[in-house]
């Protein structure tokens, strides 16, 4: 469609629901508007220095109460997994204070940028140890990329986790999907630097390593280094944070969030993968029969509305935007549908700002909610044609039953979850968890 047409379709269909706005919403013509605030007290100096958020805006992190996770230091279990409050934000590019963060039990180690080196051996002709101003100095590339946990939206029983959050009815899109999170992130490509080392024909998988305590790594296969694979220093603009891997991370645009090794500072080729512990008892699936499917790397593709979701209230009904976000692992999204009505019924949402592949792609859709209790949902489709499944067609493709029932019978559940995401909104304006119960 040409984007002309797609621009009047857009005008034709927002105008049919503004014009409606003097039923839904009241705007007073004779308000006043409040008066501007006193002359302000002089903020401290270092908020120039460096800008902080009006105390209006309170938006945080959550970590994941109730999941597994030890702190090594203290023995004791701690948050496992700190999530995007995703109900709250705006367009497509995570806030990189409101990032979400996976750490296997470790805080994030404190890295002077100046002692720092990545290394590159293995099957290579020239292997090399680079410094970040080595990396600097080398042609860079900026990108638009999510990353999302392949725990995210897990549907996960009682076996594993004492408390799940994914399929309760108070669960907010935080809760649900808060482990996934989009940034522009700036470094040098994987395939310039084998240039530079001159990488042999017999390796076929790459893995790499992180600096902390725990030394986290991850076997890559050799294709994904020569296709996107990052070695990056920057994120939205600024050296990476701490949390995000700073100084230097490795990222795998669409790959799950387990192989964007954080504090990198190995890369080794190699002819076959290592066998970690994250890519065999961990970060696997399940299988009804009890086996484990090793190596899955592509993020399927995955929608959610985040307004309205799961805890809020609609004022009244009327005039209302529903506003999510869509993504994949193996490309650029063409098509995000809503359903207003529980799935009986489909539209296309129309996708507002700039596409960009394997990244945050923000949708919307004028909705005229006339008070009666309803569930809305998503589904997104790629330009690999792969479309969003339900829960139906999940569990067909994996031999489960998921439910409540099944869950609290410890019967497997999965991670990689990317099923449709329903939020049941209540006569009363209140938002809910819908999941296993549309
Ligand atoms: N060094 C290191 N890298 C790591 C991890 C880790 O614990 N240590 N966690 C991985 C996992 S499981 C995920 S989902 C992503 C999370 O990236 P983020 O914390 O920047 O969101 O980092 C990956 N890279
Ligand atoms: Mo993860």
């Amino acid at each position: 469609m040409s984007s002309k047409r797609s621009s009047r379709r857009r005008f034709i269909k927002t105008s049919a629901a503004l014009a409606s706005l003097g039923a839904g919403m009241s705007l007073p013509v004779n308000a006043q508007i409040p008066r501007p605030p006193g002359y302000p007290p002089r903020r401290p100096d270092e908020h120039y220095d460096y800008g902080i958020r009006s105390p209006f805006v309170t938006s945080k992190r959550i970590g994941t109460n109730g999941q597994r996770g030890t702190d090594p230091r203290e023995g004791r279990p701690r948050d496992y997994g700190f999530r995007t409050p995703h109900h709250e934000l705006f367009g497509t590019i995570t806030p990189s204070s409101l990032h979400f963060i996976i750490n296997h039990g470790y805080d994030a180690p404190n890295i002077d940028p100046v002692e720092h080196r990545l290394m590159i051996h293995g099957l290579v002709e020239r292997p090399v140890m680079l410094s970040l101003d080595d990396l600097y100095r080398l042609p860079a590339v900026s990108r638009v990329h999510f990353i999302e946990c392949s725990g995210n939206s897990n549907v996960t029983g009682r076996r594993f986790y004492p408390g799940w959050l994914r399929t309760q009815p108070e669960a907010t899109v935080q809760d649900t999907h808060g482990l996934a999170s989009c940034s522009e992130w700036t470094g040098v490509l994987l395939s310039t630097l084998l240039e530079h080392v001159g990488v042999k024909k017999e390796a076929k998988w790459f893995i790499a390593e992180g600096a902390e305590t725990g030394f986290h790594s991850k076997s890559i296969p050799m294709w994904k280094a020569l296709d996107d694979a990052m070695v990056v220093y920057a994120q939205n603009g600024e050296p990476l944070r701490p949390e995000q891997g700073f100084p230097l991370r490795l990222l795998t645009p669409g790959f799950e969030g387990v192989n964007n090794v954080k504090w990198l500072r190995r890369i080794k080729f190699t002819d076959q993968p290592q066998l970690s512990k994250r890519e065999t008892s961990n970060y696997t699936s399940e299988r009804a029969d009890g086996t484990f499917r090793w190596f899955e790397f592509e993020n399927g593709t995955k929608s959610v509305i985040t307004r309205p979701s799961g805890q809020m209230k609609l004022s009244g009904p009327g005039y209302h935007d529903i506003t999510g976000i869509a993504y994949s692992g193996r490309g650029a999204i063409t098509r995000v549908e809503v359903s207003t009505n529980g799935g009986r019924t489909w539209q296309d949402a129309e996708i507002q700002g700039t596409i960009h592949s394997k990244a945050f792609t923000r949708f919307r859709l004028p909705w005229l909610w006339k008070g009666e209790e309803t569930v809305l949902m998503s589904r997104s489709t790629d330009d690999k044609g792969d479309v969003q499944p339900s829960v139906a067609e999940i569990n067909q493709e994996l031999g489960l039953n998921l439910s409540h029932e099944w869950l609290e019978a410890g019967n497997p559940g999965t991670s990689h979850f990317n099923g449709i995401q329903p939020w049941r909104v209540k006569r009363n304006g209140e938002v809910e968890n819908a999941l296993f119960t549309v």
